[in-house]
């Protein structure tokens, strides 16, 4: 009798460990948040008045007759954008100069009023049109600050505002991205607006509800802080969302997220791939090269954000050849460094532990993020280790949680040796979707990823190995 209880005690908790799912910490990402983060990279596009007046900020004053593009084509772009890589292009619909690309209903200042196709042209529709021929998303960028507009600085602007989110949110398709900018200066009668952003963010989640909203704060996904094209080395998506605004001074406190914040808002990297937003021909020779936007990806989208890349289209309506080279020279380096050369069947993954037959070490080298390696809940110092019969030249790391049950692992180490008998530790606090560790590239024997510190029990998705190559096909990190 003892014997048939004693079995199944033991059937039932092996049955119980067998199924047991690891809970969810909040905060959690929404539905759309997960789909953004999975986009990683995607295009920026100014392209409006300033273009033309060569100027970064237009001061509202410039006449619509400036705007007239010889040979706009955003088949072009779209076809570029997505042979570079890019998910999805945004679009500056307005910038702070007030200038529309489409005809608004709710400006007089926009293309309806300017030469190009004698005023009935409309940018934002070509735009999506060639978005959905290349398989692109659309995004939208509309300042809410306004250098034109006569009822900036009273009520009515905000529901101006909102008309013109409407107009763009109903005309043109499915947009994956909704961009407010947190400049915020004085309208043309020298007045400053208070935003109505309650009503702003209820427009896009009525007319488009899967697209993401964009703001120093979110709600959806916030500005790294910077635009310099990097984020920071610990990255959290969890941040009081409610403690700071679109603007909000003393950002740089929050650069990092917070281990404990509120909601899920994920940063995103926007960067130039020129010194300018917008086209100026002096800078044609200041393009990025490939070289340089793959730090920029390592340090974005290695280091738990999106980026968004911004390409400044011409006054011909059509992306330079020196951008689209460094686009493509880009693609290729990415093409050739980020193949995984962890070969599980080579190279053996070991775990220090596994929670159950959920969570297998199998997991780690699947390439999906919804699966995932999870240690015993008693074991104290959970390590993933890497023997490689075989040495491998490399010299980068990648790690990624599985954001849609939270973000967990506050800090980690890792424990690098080569073939030569030199060795490294990494120390690093967070991972969150994608963590990118670089190292001197050197023939990598072993390598051990300790977990130190973490909010709940830790998860990792996947690990992978990379030798990420400049275009001179050396190491981009020696
Ligand atoms: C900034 C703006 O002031 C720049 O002109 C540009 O649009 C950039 C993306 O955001 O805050």
């Amino acid at each position: 009798m003892r014997i048939i209880l004693l079995s199944a005690v033991y059937v039932c908790s092996f049955f119980v460990a067998f199924s047991q799912q690891i809970s969810p910490i909040s905060p959690l990402p929404s539905k759309k948040q997960i789909q953004w983060q999975a986009l990683e990279y995607y295009g920026f596009v100014h392209f409006n008045m300033n273009t033309f007046t060569n100027v970064e900020w237009g001061e509202g004053k410039e006449s619509p007759s400036n705007f007239n593009p010889t040979a706009l084509d955003c088949r072009q772009w779209a076809r570029i954008a997505k042979a570079a890589g890019m998910k999805g292009l945004i679009l500056t619909a307005k910038h702070h100069d007030g200038f529309a690309l489409y005809p608004s209903k709710f400006t007089t200042h926009s293309v309806a009023k300017s030469p190009w196709k004698n005023g009935k042209g409309d940018v934002v529709k070509e735009l999506a049109q060639a978005c959905r021929e290349y398989g692109l998303k659309l995004g939208i960028y509309l300042s809410p600050w306004d250098r034109f507009h006569p009822a900036y600085g009273t009520d009515d602007y905000n529901k101006i505002y909102a008309e013109m989110q409407k107009e763009l949110l109903t005309q043109y398709g499915p947009i994956f991205e909704f961009w407010y900018d947190g400049a915020n200066g004085e309208g043309p009668n020298g007045k400053k607006q208070v935003y109505d952003w309650p009503l702003f963010h209820s427009m896009v989640n009525k007319y488009q509800p899967n697209a993401v909203q964009f703001s120093d704060n979110g709600p959806d996904i916030r500005w790294v802080g910077n635009e310099r094209g990097y984020n920071y080395e610990t990255s959290w998506s969890p941040i009081n969302r409610d403690e700071i605004y679109p603007g909000y001074p003393q950002f740089d406190r929050y650069k990092n997220g917070q281990e404990n914040g509120s909601h899920w808002v994920a940063p995103e990297v926007d960067v130039s791939i020129r010194p300018g937003w917008y086209y100026h021909p002096k800078e044609d020779n200041k393009v990025k090269s490939p070289d340089s936007l793959m730090k920029i990806y390592v340090a974005s989208v290695g280091r738990n954000a999106n980026l968004l890349l911004n390409i400044p289209v011409d006054t011909r309506g059509l992306i330079h050849p020196n951008d689209s080279a460094s686009m493509m020279g880009f693609a290729e380096l990415r093409k050739k460094s980020l193949f995984n050369l962890l070969k599980p069947s080579s190279n053996k993954i070991q775990v220090s532990s596994t929670f159950n037959s959920t969570y297998t070490v199998k997991n780690l080298s699947d390439q999906d993020v919804s699966s995932a390696w999870a240690p015993q809940v008693n074991d104290s110092k959970p390590i993933v280790k890497i023997n490689f019969t075989q040495s491998v030249l490399s010299n980068t790391l990648m790690l990624q949680e599985p954001i849609a049950l939270g973000q967990r692992i506050k800090s980690f180490s890792v424990e690098i040796e080569a073939e030569n008998g030199e060795k490294w530790l990494i120390k690093a606090k967070t991972i969150g979707n994608k963590r990118m560790l670089t190292f001197p590239e050197r023939k990598v024997k072993h390598i051990r990823i300790i977990l130190e510190e973490y909010r709940a029990q830790p998860l990792i998705s996947n690990v992978a190995l990379y030798r990420i190559i400049s275009t001179r096909n050396e190491s981009l990190y020696h």
